[in-house]
Formats: structure tokens, C-alpha cells, sequence
């Protein structure tokens, strides 16, 4: 019989390659000994310090899957997922700076854009020299971003855009946007643009008084008769499968990501249940604290065991996005649980910044929203059960 390692219940370790684990243990240094110092403050006085992204691109985590002839490692999904797991483990915000960089916007331009495009963005993406966001969410458009209201009409030298997008991550100090809207010379189908900060026009105001998610800035992109050339436009993609085709990378890095807040709030809950002591002994000690701690390592375990799995699809080009909306929807509602019990084990402590779960709980609220609600993914699933659809 083998042996058994709480800290790695099923042996992850052992079904990683050697660059997979190095990239994981570089990531998990950079994060435990720069962004972990930051963290607390960060949340606290919501506080989003871009020289992180310039850290990210140094150690290699921006854009790991894009080939390196444009600034990435070439590296696996699962690679991508070990590194999401890892900086989540500090702070959800953090995770969300470095995958909307990765899978939201290095993605498709790598995916969807021009050579030039390419050579043009993806190098200063990567070192973390420019910033990117990316715009899908609209104030009345939110699951259901096929009622987008932003256009681009078609003009002599290339597109008018105007509308706005809400809730987008990174935007106040972006440089590059990516922005989804319906064009008028494509049919009205949604297509991608790519546009420089500064554009006349254009403008992202921080959205204020987030009580989640706090590390990361949040804003809106407000575009009003943004004129822009024909050589904005991702040429390799329209429909609503552009953007999809993004969010099911940003979606299965989530699902690691969130598995590493969940994994600090185990830690954090069982080192407190040792070193506490009630009614004369640790806490640890007792059978509801145990059981609790049974089930937030049973769902970690199972978690992570899927987005490897996924992962290794993703890797074969061979995931469904269906599979992908599983992992997405557990692996976050999971978390948020695991958190919030956490929370819970800490007694009062627990909400106190010091012991960092409450702001784990907080972050996962946003997780468990965006990039698909756990309601959405729910319906994404039954429509694969059931073949009938629910959204409408
Ligand atoms: P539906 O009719 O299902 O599909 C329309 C077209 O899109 C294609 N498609 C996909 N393609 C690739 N991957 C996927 N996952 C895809 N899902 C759909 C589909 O094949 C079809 O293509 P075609 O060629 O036939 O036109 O679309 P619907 O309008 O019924 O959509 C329903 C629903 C609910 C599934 C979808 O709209 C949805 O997933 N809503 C959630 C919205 C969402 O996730 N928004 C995320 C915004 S970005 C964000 O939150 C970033 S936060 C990042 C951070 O800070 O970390
Ligand atoms: P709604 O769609 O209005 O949903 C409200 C509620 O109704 C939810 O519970 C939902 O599950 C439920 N619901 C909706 N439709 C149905 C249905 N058919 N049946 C049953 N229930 C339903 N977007 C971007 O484009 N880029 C970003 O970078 C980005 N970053 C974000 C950062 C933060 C901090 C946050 C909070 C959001 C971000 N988002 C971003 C937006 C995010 O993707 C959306 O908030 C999310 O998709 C949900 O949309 P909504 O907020 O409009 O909620």
C-alpha cells in the first residue's frame, strides 16, 4: 500500500512533467516571496500596483502557452493551470491580472490576429511592458453577451466604435484593449478589435467601492466614436465563438486557480484548529472541525484531479467546452464553500485581515460570477444533458 501526503492527496506531483513542476515551483516562489508581503495591504486599500505585471513578465508567467517566438514559453495548459493555482494562492486578484492578460488578451491575438498584430503586441505583452484588458460585459449585457449594444460601423479607412463595457478587469491602466462588438460590414456579427490607449475617444473609469477582488482594478471602457484603421479588426474570427474561444482558457485556469485559495484556506483552517485550544484541547481534536477539514481536502483533491485531467485535453486540443464549464462551476463553488468554512474555523480571528480567509471568501464571490455565473455553467451542462435549452 502506498503512503499517504495530505499536502498532495492523489500525487499531482508525481503525474507533472519536470518543466511543469519547475514552472510551478518558480511561480510558487515568486508568488509566496513578492506578491504575499503585498497582498493584505492591497486588498485593504484597493490598490493595484502594475509594476506586478512587468514581475510577471520577468519570471516568464504571462502568456506561458503562447510559442516563444512572440514572447511565451511554448509551454502545456497544465503548465498554465499550475501557475494560476499558485498566484491564487495569495489572492484571486492577482490570478485575475495574469490570466486576463494571458487567455483574454495574448490569446487571441495569438489566435486571432495578424502577423503584424502579433509582433506588434504579443513581445510587450508578455514582459508585462503594456497591459491588456478585455471587453465582453456590457451594462445590460452580462450572461448574455449576444445582446451586446457596441458597434463598428464601417467606414472609408476602417470602423467607428461606440459603446460601453462594464466590469472590465485591468482597464483603468490598460494599454491595449481588446473590444467586442457587432460590426455592420460583417453582418452585424461580433467581431474583435484591437485598440491602443489613448485613442481619441476612448476611456476607462475606475468602477469604485468593489468590496471583492479588491487588489485588482476593475473598470469600464467607454467608447464614443472611437475611429480606428482596418488594421484594429482580429481578421481570423467572428461570432460569438471569438470571445468564447478565449474564455474557455481564462475559465480552465480559474479552475486551478481557485483549488490554490482553497488549498491556503485548508492550511490556514487546520494550523488554526492545532494551535487553538477549547474545552481543554485543540480544536483540531474535534470531530466536527475534522470532518470539516475531510471534506474541504475531498473536494480540493477531486478538483484538482479534473482541471489536470482537463488540462491534458486542453493540451491534446481535444477539451470540450462543456468540460470546461464543469471544472469552471465546481472548482469555484467548491471554493467559495471551502472558504467561507475557513472563515467559520477561525471563530472571530476569522474575520479579522490578519488571517486572510474572510478576503479569500470575498475574492471568490467575483470568481464564482464572472467569466460564466455558477448558475450559467449550470445551464451550460444540462443543455448537453438534456439537449434542450434553458437560456432563453
Ligand atoms: P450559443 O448559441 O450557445 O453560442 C453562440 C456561438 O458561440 C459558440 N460557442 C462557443 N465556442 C467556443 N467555446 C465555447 N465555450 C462556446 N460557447 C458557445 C457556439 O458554437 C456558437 O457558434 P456559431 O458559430 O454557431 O455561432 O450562445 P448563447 O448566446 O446561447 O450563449 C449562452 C451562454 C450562456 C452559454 C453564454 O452566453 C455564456 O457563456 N455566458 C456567460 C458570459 C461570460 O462568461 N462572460 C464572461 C465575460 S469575460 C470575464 O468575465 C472576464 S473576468 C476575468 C478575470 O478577471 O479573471
Ligand atoms: P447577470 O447576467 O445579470 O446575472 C445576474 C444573475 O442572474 C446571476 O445569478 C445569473 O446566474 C442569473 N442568470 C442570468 N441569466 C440566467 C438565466 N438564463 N437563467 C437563470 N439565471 C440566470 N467581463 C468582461 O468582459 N471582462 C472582464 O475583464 C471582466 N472582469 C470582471 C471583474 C469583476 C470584478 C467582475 C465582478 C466581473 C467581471 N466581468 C468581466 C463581468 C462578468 O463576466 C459578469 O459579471 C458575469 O458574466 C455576469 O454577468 P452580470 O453581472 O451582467 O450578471
Amino acid at each position: 500500500l502506498g503512503r499517504f501526503d495530505w499536502e498532495d492527496p492523489f500525487r499531482l506531483d508525481d503525474q507533472l512533467s519536470e518543466e511543469e513542476r519547475m514552472l510551478r515551483d518558480a511561480a510558487r516562489a515568486y508568488a509566496q516571496e513578492k506578491l504575499a508581503p503585498r497582498a493584505i495591504a492591497a486588498y485593504r486599500d484597493e490598490h493595484t500596483d502594475p509594476a506586478i505585471f512587468r514581475e510577471m513578465g520577468e519570471m516568464g508567467l504571462l502568456g506561458v502557452t503562447v510559442p516563444e517566438e512572440y514572447g511565451g514559453l511554448g509551454a502545456s495548459y497544465v503548465a498554465y493551470g499550475l501557475i494560476a493555482r499558485e498566484v491564487e494562492r495569495v489572492d484571486s486578484g492577482y490570478r485575475s491580472m495574469m490570466s486576463v492578460q494571458s487567455s483574454l488578451v495574448m490569446y487571441p491575438i495569438y489566435a486571432y490576429g495578424s502577423e503584424e498584430q502579433r509582433k506588434k503586441y504579443l513581445p510587450k505583452l508578455a514582459t508585462g511592458e503594456w497591459i491588456g484588458c478585455f471587453g465582453l460585459t456590457e451594462p445590460d449585457a452580462g450572461s448574455d453577451p449576444a445582446g451586446m449594444k457596441t458597434t463598428a460601423k464601417k467606414t472609408a479607412s476602417g470602423y467607428l466604435l461606440n459603446g460601453s463595457k462594464m466590469w472590465i478587469s485591468n482597464s483603468p491602466i490598460a494599454d491595449v484593449f481588446i473590444v467586442w462588438a457587432k460590426s455592420d460590414a460583417h453582418g452585424g456579427k461580433i467581431r474583435g478589435f484591437v485598440l491602443d490607449k489613448g485613442a481619441k475617444g476612448l476611456s476607462a473609469p475606475k468602477i469604485e467601492g468593489k468590496l471583492s477582488l479588491r487588489a485588482s482594478i476593475t473598470g469600464e471602457i467607454v467608447l464614443q466614436d472611437v475611429e480606428v484603421g482596418e488594421d484594429a479588426l482580429l481578421p481570423h474570427v467572428e461570432g460569438l465563438k471569438g470571445p468564447f474561444g478565449c474564455l474557455n482558457r481564462a475559465r480552465y485556469g480559474i479552475s486551478w486557480g481557485v483549488m490554490g485559495a482553497a488549498e491556503f484556506c485548508l492550511h490556514a483552517a487546520r494550523q488554526y484548529g492545532l494551535d487553538r485550544h477549547q474545552f481543554k484541547k485543540p480544536l483540531a481534536q474535534t470531530q466536527l472541525f475534522q470532518l470539516k477539514l475531510a471534506n474541504m481536502l475531498t473536494e480540493i483533491a477531486l478538483g484538482l484531479q479534473g482541471s489536470l485531467r482537463v488540462g491534458r485535453l486542453l493540451d491534446d486540443a481535444n477539451a470540450a467546452p462543456e468540460m470546461i464549464s464543469l471544472i469552471k462551476r465546481n472548482n469555484c463553488g467548491k471554493a467559495l464553500e471551502i472558504a467561507r468554512w475557513a472563515r467559520d474555523m477561525h471563530g472571530g480571528n476569522g474575520i479579522s485581515e490578519e488571517f486572510q480567509v474572510m478576503r479569500h471568501a470575498a475574492n471568490l464571490e467575483t470568481v464564482n460570477t464572472y467569466e460564466g455565473t455558477h448558475d450559467v455553467h449550470a445551464l451550460i451542462i444540462g443543455r448537453a444533458i438534456t439537449g434542450l435549452q434553458a437560456f432563453y
